[in-house]
């Protein structure tokens, strides 16, 4: 049990410093061009991200990809995306090209716009779900055409120094590299063509990078202690943050709730001052089975959250036996070790958290068969190991704070092994001890 402990106390000491994610190892977003047509200037390209992430997807207001060119290259046009600048073109005439920026930046087209300048996986403001809970929603793409630029596979310069931004996203990309040529079928599938130059670049996610302070924590309770264990004060940090009390006037004034270009949070006062609190509450006990509760509630008043994703990691959750109103995925990490899973919302139900206020909550609850030799309400076994919320870890509270079982293992710690052994002969005896 002490080994438990210790493991909590070192993962809470360090995860916020690795980039490396032992939940999700080869969780990622490649982005991938795939050269489809030779102009008499440069290319057509046609780019695809994949979300290869578990449970971390792009919310709203979505990605913003940038890179450098290594040349002059010019991008002519786009399709399902555009940049944000033009940059200076006053070297061109006529044929004015779409972005000559050196480093060009380019977001998603809003959804809605016309069929003749879609493609595939485009123009969904940016937003891309995560992998375990939507693959096929887990892509974004558009189609770029370059100039200036080399017209074979000996000559093109790789894009460099890719970038992966957009408010609370910490990613860092590789460099671009050059694989075996994508595939493809026909639309018929009766003929396979293939691109004729293809390259990825690999991003991974950094929470440090994407802020200092956790983005949500965890809270515990349990039938067996009345005591609530809360958040921990400042958890997702304190200084420079303004909040709202819950019952304050000016919640009723029109347009509090319009999210801001900048994504600033509009915070419920806390002690935690986090836009996100899990609870875990543990809540009955049955001979074979127990059940906990877990709810998880928004405090920002300015973000509904689409597409929420929840990741608990618990040794009970390779015996999970029933959840109740949310989606649960195992994330088998390594092999036989299936402590850890994904918990999301049913579509049109609960896969929205609603913004802060009296509907900015979901819940479900879990049984879980016991297995007989590890099971114990014990130095706060029957809560998680890790919570993560949208794919950011959550600030737990500390591990001696966990609600105990009354007159459990620690009491015991605290007496000399003469009083243990007094306790121990007078239990053995059927004596009752107060
Ligand atoms: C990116 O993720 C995919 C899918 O999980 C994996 O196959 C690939 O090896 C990862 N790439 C890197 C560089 O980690
Ligand atoms: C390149 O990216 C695609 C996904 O966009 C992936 O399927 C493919 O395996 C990647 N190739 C390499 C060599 O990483
Ligand atoms: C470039 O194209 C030629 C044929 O046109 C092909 O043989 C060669 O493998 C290609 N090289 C790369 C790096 O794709
Ligand atoms: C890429 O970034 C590095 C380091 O920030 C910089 O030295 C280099 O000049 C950049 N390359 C281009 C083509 O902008
Ligand atoms: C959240 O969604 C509800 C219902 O779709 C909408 O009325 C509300 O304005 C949204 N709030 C925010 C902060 O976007
Ligand atoms: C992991 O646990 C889930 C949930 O109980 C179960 O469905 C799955 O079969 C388990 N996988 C392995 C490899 O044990
Ligand atoms: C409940 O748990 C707290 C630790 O969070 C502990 O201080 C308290 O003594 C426990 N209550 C009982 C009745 O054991
Ligand atoms: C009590 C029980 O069902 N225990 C099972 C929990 O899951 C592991 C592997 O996932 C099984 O080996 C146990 O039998």
């Amino acid at each position: 049990m002490k080994a438990v402990l210790v493991f909590v106390a070192i993962s809470v000491l360090f995860s916020y410093a690795v980039a490396y994610d032992p939940l999700d190892p080869s969780g990622n977003i490649t982005i991938k061009w795939d050269v489809i047509s030779w102009t008499p200037d440069g290319y057509v390209a046609a780019v695809t991200m994949n979300n290869f992430q578990m449970y971390r997807q792009i919310m709203s207001p979505g990605w913003t990809l940038g890179w450098s060119w290594a040349k002059k290259e010019v991008i002519w046009s786009m399709v399902g995306a555009q940049a944000t600048e033009q940059g200076d073109c006053s070297k061109f005439k006529g044929n004015i090209p779409h972005c000559c920026k050196r480093t060009p930046t380019i977001v998603d087209l809003l959804p809605g716009v016309p069929y003749n300048q879609q493609i595939a996986n485009c123009c969904k403001g940016g937003v891309i779900a995560a992998y375990g809970q939507d693959p096929a929603a887990a892509v974004s793409a558009f189609q770029v055409s370059v100039g200036l630029a080399g017209t074979t596979n000996k000559t093109v310069k790789l894009p460099k120094n890719f970038t992966l931004l957009g408010p609370g996203l910490g990613y860092t990309c590789g460099p671009a590299k050059i694989v075996p040529s994508t595939v493809y079928w026909t639309p018929d599938r009766r003929r396979k063509t293939q691109a004729l130059m293809t390259w990825n670049v690999t991003c991974t996610y950094t929470q440090m990078l994407a802020s200092r302070y956790p983005s949500c924590c965890v809270s515990f309770s349990s039938f067996y202690n009345s005591t609530i264990v809360p958040c921990p004060s400042c958890s997702c940090g304190c200084q420079h943050k303004n909040c709202i009390q819950k019952d304050s006037k000016l919640l009723t004034k029109a347009g509090v709730n319009t999210p801001r270009k900048d994504g600033q949070p509009l915070l419920q006062c806390t002690s935690h001052m986090c836009p996100i609190r899990v609870h875990w509450h543990v809540k009955l006990n049955y001979k074979d089975y127990w059940r906990a509760k877990i709810a998880i509630t928004n405090f920002n008043y300015r973000m509904n959250y689409t597409q929420w994703t929840l990741v608990a990691q618990h040794p009970n959750l390779n015996n999970i036996t029933e959840v109740f109103s949310f989606t649960y995925k195992p994330l088998v990490t390594y092999g036989s070790i299936n402590d850890t899973g994904m918990f999301y919302g049913l579509k049109y139900y609960n896969d929205l958290l609603m913004e802060a206020g009296p509907d900015g909550n979901v819940q479900s609850e879990i049984l879980l068969q016991k297995d007989l030799q590890t099971f114990t309400f014990k130095q706060g076994w029957a809560f998680p190991r890790k919570v993560y919320f949208n794919g950011d870890e959550c600030k737990m509270p500390s591990p001696d704070a966990y609600p105990y079982l009354p007159n459990s293992a620690h009491i015991f710690a605290k007496m000399t092994l003469q009083q243990s052994l007094i306790i121990l002969v007078s239990f053995l005896l059927g004596l009752r001890v107060v």
